[in-house]
């Protein structure tokens, strides 16, 4: 029996699309991740044996210098301590270019870097005491052969534990750019575990006699790619796999919406993200529904400081209530003027596209007269 850290889709080296000292910040973090994953491999009671790296350890396949020594450092740990480590390349650090990292430093990549380009039996380890056969590939462009979901995976082999890694998408749904897995196939090849990379949200999934599992990304991208901040751990050899996660020390992305409909009162708004706050977190509060007050999003997010490492708040309501309207329209002033203009368009419009045009239009207006941005 033994323990195996199951990791993929890192992203080493992303910036993250936030203003310039948060997004330094944010990076930093994310290299760091690296590290906190030897430190779990390396800790006595997680007793692990076997890292595996099912792709998109790095976010591209050229990563700066520093960022590649690092890494190697950090993998070298490993293998000081007996543990292995496999590395499998994927689609953001693919292998297939004459500068990808994985060419140029596969003659002192620690442990094993996995180059086949067509799913292959790659490796027997002996993983303490126990056989384990490793089946794997690295997605070569112009190389690797798809037309179709790939179904030619080598059989398990009758001793031991069959192991497979791969980086890419079981069952092909056609709007899927990278590596199409046949699940059936898949299944059909009588692997114990199935380490796969790719589905940053992660997952699980039973195939045949065993069990296919996406890490998913510890550290999240983004609000849209948020991570699952934990780690995969899985137990092989003595029957079923079992998987556990473990919870990781990283940043959470949150992101929140709040209806405003029922505020009268800028202050009620403020009060109500500062209660949606989670103080730890990047997160983006999303404002939906109809104003009942002018919303001055800029003054708003000065008022509310810096209660957490990153705050944006982004006004998708769909404008004022047609009551704050109605009285903007009677008033004698320019913005009065502009409203009763566009509300006479409104009233004779085509149909509902060209009415949201319009309705975005007074929004967006009223707000540029007022000398504010969004
Ligand atoms: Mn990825």
């Amino acid at each position: 029996m033994f323990r195996v850290l199951h990791l993929a889709d890192l992203h080493l080296g992303y910036r993250p699309d936030l203003p310039a000292p948060v997004r330094e910040e944010v990076y930093r973090a994310r290299n760091r991740v690296l590290q906190a994953a030897v430190d779990l491999a390396l800790d006595p009671r997680q007793g692990i044996s076997l890292v595996l790296i099912a792709g998109d350890l790095f976010d591209n396949h050229r990563p700066e210098a520093s960022l590649v020594e690092e890494t190697i450092r950090q993998l070298t740990r490993l293998e000081a301590a007996g543990i292995q480590v496999i590395t499998v390349p994927g689609n953001h650090d693919e292998i297939t270019y004459n500068d990808a990292v994985y060419r140029r430093e596969a003659g002192r990549w620690p442990g094993l870097l996995v180059t086949d380009p067509m799913p292959a039996k790659v490796a027997t380890l002996k993983v303490k005491g126990d056989t384990c056969h490793l089946m794997a590939m690295a997605y070569t462009g112009g190389v690797t052969r798809v037309d179709g979901p790939l179904k030619a995976f080598p059989p398990a082999e009758g001793e031991g534990v069959n192991l497979a890694v791969f980086h890419g998408s079981l069952d092909w749904d056609g709007g899927e750019r990278s590596l199409p897995l046949d699940g059936e196939a898949l299944a059909a090849a009588g692997y114990d575990y199935i380490a796969l990379g790719h589905i940053h949200r992660g997952g699980q999934r039973r195939l045949g006699r065993g069990l296919a599992v996406y890490a998913g990304m510890v550290a999240g991208k983004g609000f849209a790619d948020p991570g699952t901040g934990s780690w995969t751990i899985v137990t092989l050899g003595d029957g079923p796999a079992r998987v556990e996660q473990v919870p990781a020390r990283v940043t959470p992305w949150r992101l929140v919406d709040l209806d405003v409909t029922a505020f009268q009162e800028p202050e009620e708004l403020e009060t109500a993200i500062r209660e949606a706050l989670d103080p730890g977190a990047l997160m983006q509060v999303r404002l939906t529904g109809s104003l009942a007050f002018d919303l001055d999003l800029e003054g708003l997010q000065a008022r509310l400081g810096h209660p957490c490492p990153y705050l944006e708040l982004v006004n998708e309501t769909a404008g004022w209530t047609p009551e704050i309207l109605e009285s903007i329209a009677a008033e004698p002033t320019i913005r009065g003027l502009f409203v009763r203009r566009l509300q006479e368009k409104l009233a004779g419009s085509a149909g509902p596209g060209e009415a949201e045009v319009i309705r975005r239009a007074i929004f967006r207006g009223l707000l540029a007269l007022k000398g504010g941005s969004r």
